[in-house]
């Protein structure tokens, strides 16, 4: 299990992750063909503290075999919640292996999820997180290389990518708030600005600019958007006063770990923080095969948090 989106409902902490497997036709590239996960399971933890429950696996949630427009590779999905359904929010590539959102719906958190018929009008790319505030749903996304982020701009597909170089300002994320339905986009989609303390973009040689795995949460009235390097591994955070940003980098929340890939959410849990992962240590490095972890997370008095080191065992 890898990307695990986490959420707490009802006193209860849920785990939304990919299903990582290795397929006989098995291809290892930059495109990310190693990752051609077929499904999803749900879990879910049977106590308030996350190093010692018991985690229980409620089974498969959805196929990748239901659902109507699908090409291959269901990646890193997210749940939300609202007025007593839940919304899974997932990426799945076309016939066309184009990577769109999809949307399936339950009504229990631990599923089964229904699959809509079509994806999502104007999405595109991979790594989609829900935040809630105020019955506002605000959704974060985008992913680089295989993620084909740099096949867009201004939320139209280019003729031919464009991935910026050198100290041109980083590709950004995206970030739209969902329609009223939950099925939709209620707005075009805007890009996510990371600033140094400077107040300029991170630029595109920035070893901690934006790549994949968007994730967003409150600490102390602040918004946090953390995200994965990618290529260079480190789990970052930069913080801002609203939603939509723009937010300030502010720093490394964990070093790398074993696996290519880095991925992660942060939630409040029975009093404390907590920091979701995971890392290829069990199949012993496989990329393609990675496992879930978590960890405690803590912040100093002025809410940074504190840097975790990669953990290889
Ligand atoms: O699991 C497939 C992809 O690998 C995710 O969508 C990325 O965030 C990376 O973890």
């Amino acid at each position: 299990m890898a990307d695990p989106s986490v959420h707490v409902w009802d006193g209860k902490l849920y785990i939304y992750p990919s299903h990582d497997w290795e397929p006989a036709d098995f291809v290892e590239n930059d495109n990310g063909d190693h990752f051609n996960m077929k499904d999803y399971h749900v879990l879910s933890l049977n106590g308030d503290d996350p190093m010692t429950s018991e985690v229980v696996d409620h089974g498969k949630v959805l196929d990748v075999a239901d659902i109507p427009w699908a090409g291959r590779q269901l990646w890193d999905c997210d749940v939300a919640r609202k007025n007593g359904k839940y919304y899974m929010y997932y990426p799945l590539k076309d016939r066309n292996d184009i990577f769109r959102l999809g949307v399936a719906i339950s009504d229990k958190p631990e599923g089964p999820f229904i699959p809509q018929p079509d994806p999502v009008r104007g999405s595109y790319s991979i790594d989609f997180a829900v935040f809630e505030e105020d019955g506002e749903y605000y959704m974060y996304f985008g992913g680089l290389w295989g993620g084909q982020l740099q096949r867009y701009k201004d939320n139209k597909a280019l003729e031919s990518a464009y991935l910026p170089e050198g100290k041109e300002p980083a590709l950004p994320s995206r970030v739209v708030r969902l329609s009223e339905d939950m099925l939709g986009f209620a707005e075009e989609p805007k890009p996510v600005q990371i600033l140094d303390e400077e107040g300029q973009p991170l630029t595109a040689d920035n070893p901690y600019r934006f790549f994949e795995a968007s994730w967003m949460h409150k600490y102390n009235g602040k918004y946090y958007l953390s995200y994965s390097t990618g290529d260079t591994h480190y789990l970052c955070y930069a913080v801002g006063d609203n939603p939509y940003g723009p937010f300030t980098y502010k720093g490394v929340i964990m070093t790398p770990v074993v696996g290519w890939t880095t991925h992660h959410s942060i939630v409040e849990f029975g009093g404390k923080w907590w920091l979701f992962h995971h890392d290829s240590v069990p199949s012993g490095g496989k990329t393609w095969l990675r496992s879930l972890k978590v960890c405690e997370l803590q912040y100093d008095e002025n809410g940074n948090i504190l840097p975790i080191e990669g953990l290889d065992e």
